[in-house]
């Protein structure tokens, strides 16, 4: 039955954990090891003779709901919880990759996942090149013998970027290669690669899937051929796991995803238009404005543009920085996703891990600011931004005149 339900329903529904009791809210599996009635029953449940929990590294109830939950919605054969986005991307890397591979990546990801592969990958003789995903030449020129996988996010962090999945995933398989997709900004609700052909997805589940801002975790959703390694090879032994307190907190969380969704892309449609339409705005960054080429690809890959929107202002860095801090309903903190809507810098915050070279190669302005746009009013957060760009509106106003 599960696979026949919509999205909305599957945020709900999907992969409810069958108890006893009946409880119409799965109850909290707090505790980290599980009773074995004999030992013949523990050996058999460590030889994968027999279904049963062990102890909380190896799976957890809960946290087996919320995995069953994400692999619906994604549309693969399973997924494995992780105890952050960054634990689900090394997950990927670590579990999948090989020293003396090489990783195919975009030229701009979210801060983190650039450190880890520019920096940590190498220490494991794991070869890595960043390409701009725009260009399919570029991808497939920098294909070798021993390339294993490419790594993207659509949108891209901060500067939402589209890629067409459906070329990236073509190249992927003439290739016998392995592609991976961070798909935190959209959300099964808005796209789902697999669709698209994709062979994993991953999210920071941090954000939009738990959307309270009160946990960290993430999640990878594979098919069976890649569902092994991630598990004994990632969550085993590298041991990232998720708490099932987070996973609790997460499934509660999704019952509303297909609501914020939508109104988290409405809310930041309007703010792009009007942000595009502002003289001290000089440009904004989102895939639901006309002129965006990610516009084409909503309706097909995407079903919409999202909550997260970026801008650049007619005006030096400290202007920038002034703006920010005139604003009082937008919280100046990283992080997405959430009921509050919220202000950050990319170049000194959530991609501050990136030197200055490899910032501008990633198309990461020095005066970048990147919004997520939260649950408030709309009419709340114009008059916000209304209020944070009036003394700049003022003094472009007197250099005209
Ligand atoms: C941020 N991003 O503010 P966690 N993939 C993507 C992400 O955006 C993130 C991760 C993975 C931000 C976090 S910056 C210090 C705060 C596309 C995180 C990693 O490990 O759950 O934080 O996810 O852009």
């Amino acid at each position: 039955m599960a696979s026949k339900m919509h999205p909305e329903t599957a945020v709900i529904h999907a992969g409810h954990l069958q108890e006893p009791q009946g409880a119409l809210v799965s109850p909290l599996y707090q505790s980290a090891t599980f009773v074995f009635d004999r030992v013949e029953t523990g050996s058999a449940r460590f030889a994968g003779e027999q279904d049963g929990p062990i102890y909380t590294r190896l799976g957890n109830p809960t946290v087996a709901e919320f995995e069953r939950r994400m692999a619906e919605l994604e549309g693969y054969d399973g997924a494995v919880a992780f105890a952050s986005g960054m634990a689900a991307v090394s997950a990927v890397l670590l579990g999948l990759l090989d020293q003396g591979d090489h990783l195919i990546c975009n030229t701009c990801l979210y801060g983190c996942t650039h450190s880890l592969v520019s920096e940590q990958l190498p220490r494991f003789g794991i070869e890595v090149t960043a390409v701009d995903f725009s260009d399919v030449e570029a991808i497939r020129a920098a294909i070798r013998p021993n390339t294993r996988m490419l790594l993207l996010e659509t949108p891209v962090n901060p500067h939402l970027a589209v890629y067409d999945l459906k070329t990236v995933a073509k190249l992927a398989g003439a290739h016998q290669l392995i592609s991976v997709v961070d798909n935190t900004f959209m959300t099964p609700l808005l796209q789902q690669p697999k669709v698209q052909g994709i062979d994993i997805v991953l999210h920071s589940a941090t954000k939009y899937l738990n959307g309270h801002g009160d946990v960290i975790a993430g999640v990878v959703c594979a098919d069976q051929v890649h569902l092994e390694l991630l598990r004994s090879r990632s969550l085993k032994d590298i041991g990232g796991v998720l708490s099932p307190h987070d996973a609790w907190l997460i499934l509660r969380g999704m019952k509303t995803l297909a609501l914020r969704m939508e109104r988290h892309s409405a809310s930041a449609q309007v703010v792009a238009e009007f942000l595009q339409r502002h003289p001290a705005v000089t440009r904004v960054y989102y895939p639901g404005l006309d002129g965006h080429p990610g516009k084409a690809l909503i309706g097909t890959q995407m079903r919409a543009g999202g909550g997260v929107l970026a801008l650049e202002l007619n005006a030096d860095f400290e202007q920038a920085v002034a703006f920010v801090n005139r604003l009082s309903l937008f919280k100046i903190a990283v992080s997405l996703g959430d009921a509050e809507s919220l202000v950050q810098h990319p170049a000194s915050m959530t991609h501050a891990t990136y030197d200055n070279d490899d910032r501008a190669k990633a198309g990461i302005a020095d005066t970048l600011i990147r919004l997520s746009i939260g649950l408030e009013h709309c009419d709340d957060l114009l008059a916000d931004l209304t209020q944070g760009l009036a003394p700049l509106t003022a003094s472009l106003a007197e250099e005209v005149s």
